[in-house]
């Protein structure tokens, strides 16, 4: 069973994790905008994968009993100066994100709650790919800066990203 504590700080997590989803469709729906339809496609798979990570904590909430309570999603940005500023903002958003795993993880140990912490732990791992991911594109972008060439083969490249279902939805029955 799911201490009150825990089970409050979960659905915030789910909220978050729908934010995060809306957020990046947002930039998807300004990189199209721009003319970056590689760019656009991989803030469409980053959408996927952050409505499975509120699936996975969904899940996790029925599984131990508890209630799940959805509230509403807060307005996303929908305006971004440049290329590089979506990212910066993406990587910028991802340590925030960690940073509230990191809360919840901390918060399992302090209940006891070492289901909790090890249901957590594929998101501890999870974060350190979000962040490099995001570092790693502004490192391009920093590297590229007005080369239409190579924001050319970068939009490429990033349009080749292809979504996979995350591992703790592969052999869920919810
Ligand atoms: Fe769900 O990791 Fe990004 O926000």
């Amino acid at each position: 069973m799911l201490s009150k504590k825990i089970e409050e700080a979960i659905n915030a997590q789910i909220n978050a994790e729908m934010w995060s989803a809306y957020l990046y469709l947002s930039m998807a729906a300004y990189c199209h905008l721009m003319g970056q339809t590689g760019m656009a496609r991989w803030n469409e798979v980053q959408f996927k994968e952050e409505q499975d990570h509120a699936k996975i904590l969904f899940n996790y909430v029925i599984q131990r009993n508890g209630k799940v309570t959805l509230s509403p999603i807060k307005a996303v940005p929908t305006e971004w100066k440049s290329l590089l500023d979506v990212f910066e903002s993406i990587l910028e958003h991802e340590q925030k994100i960690t940073a509230m795993i990191n809360k919840l993880f901390a918060l399992s140990t302090e209940e006891n709650d070492y289901a909790t912490q090890s249901m957590l732990k594929w998101f501890v791992d999870e974060q350190v790919e979000e962040e490099e991911n995001a570092q790693t594109i502004i490192d391009n972008l920093n590297m590229i800066k007005d080369n239409g060439f190579g924001i050319f083969m970068l939009d490429k490249e990033l349009g080749a990203r292809v979504y996979a279902q995350a591992a703790p939805l592969a052999n869920s029955t919810l």
